[in-house]
């Protein structure tokens, strides 16, 4: 019997992709494959969490002063070995790792491309059977090709991002990546192994109904923030509302939703943090990236994320993210100089 329709598996879709530049050289395409080969391994092993020992609390603190659950430590592996063993990639830092890896192989040290990830974003809620994920970020190198990479390879603007991405280990397994050309989702058929194209060119709604925010942390937020937070909560129809509030915790599932359906998703500063909780490298940038290529727009509340130099590797940021109308409606959202 014949197949109705053509799937794509990721690799397709990637090599294909490949064909509309005569020069490319398919280094990323072999990168995205490393990922989505960690990604899959990733995947089996936090389906069994509530099976196997490897659920709970490693005992370790990483450079952030946080627990490491033994997923995280398993997922930063698996990680930074498909990266290192692969020929795609020259180097990586990842949130679990103190400073970047240069990897000093010959092939290697050819790539012109460095990854920055985290490998298991939201793991307080993997003991709850809730969806965690990964997060990549992928940059041309500033090094020459040959070299070793040094500290200022990850010291990138978000702009210069060539792609990222994200998985989510949910219901399903889905893998979303972002180049400038445009943003596809692909889920992971368990039957056969392989990342199936499933959401092709996904656009942000430009306006949407709802907002993702962690509420107890409210009367930590500055008033704007406040401000722009009742809006959400006393506005009319005639303002737009009702809106409904939607905060996982995991803000790959957070901020995936909001993506398809429209809305925004906010940490911003607090009285304790106030440089924000989440990570300008690992987290705030690709997923600017992402939203951004889809349409929508992220800023720390005063300035585009993507155009942060960051100082150091693990800098934090306040986040505000989600679509255009909803962004642009209050100064929040829009850039303002400072
Ligand atoms: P993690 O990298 O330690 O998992 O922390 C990041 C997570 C995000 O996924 C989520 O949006 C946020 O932390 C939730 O934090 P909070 O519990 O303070 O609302
Ligand atoms: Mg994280």
């Amino acid at each position: 019997m014949a197949i109705s329709r053509k799937v794509y598996t990721l690799d397709e879709f990637t090599i294909q992709q490949l064909r509309n530049f005569p020069h490319a050289t398919g280094e990323l395409s072999g990168l995205l494959r490393d990922i989505g080969l960690a990604a899959k391994r990733v995947n089996v092993e936090v389906n069994k969490a509530g099976l196997a020992d490897i659920l709970g609390e490693a005992g370790m603190m990483n450079v952030q002063g946080e627990e490491v659950k033994k997923l995280d430590l398993f997922a930063n592996n698996q990680f930074t070995g498909a990266l290192q063993h692969g020929i795609s990639c020259a180097g990586i830092a990842s949130e679990e790792w103190d400073d970047f890896i240069a990897f000093e192989d010959e092939a290697s040290r050819q790539s012109k491309y460095i990854c920055l990830f985290d490998p298991l974003d939201g793991s307080s809620n993997i003991d709850v059977n809730v969806s965690v994920g990964t997060i990549f970020s992928v940059y041309r190198r500033l090094t020459a090709k040959g070299a070793v990479v040094e500290p200022d390879d990850f010291l990138q603007p978000g702009i210069r991002q060539v792609a990222a991405g994200y998985i989510v280990y949910g219901s399903s397994t889905i893998l979303v990546y972002a180049t400038r050309r445009g943003v596809n989702g692909f889920t992971l058929d368990p039957s056969i192994g392989e990342f199936c194209l499933s959401h092709p060119d996904i656009k942000c709604p430009a306006q949407g109904k709802i907002y993702s925010v962690n509420h107890g942390n409210f009367y930590r937020f500055e008033e704007r923030v406040q401000n722009f937070i009742k809006k959400y909560q006393c506005n009319t129809a005639q303002e737009g509302g009702p809106y409904t509030q939607r905060y996982i915790g995991s803000m790959v599932s957070d901020i995936h939703r909001n993506l398809l359906k429209g809305g925004i998703f906010m940490y911003p500063a607090t009285t304790d943090m106030p440089q924000g909780k989440l990570r300008l490298q690992y987290e705030c940038n690709p997923f600017a990236f992402i939203v951004e290529v889809a349409g929508g727009l992220a800023t720390n509340g005063y300035k585009r994320i993507l155009d942060i130099a960051p100082a150091s590797l693990h800098q934090r940021s306040p986040l505000f993210i989600g679509s255009s109308n909803m962004m642009e409606e209050w100064e929040i959202g829009r850039q303002i100089q400072q």
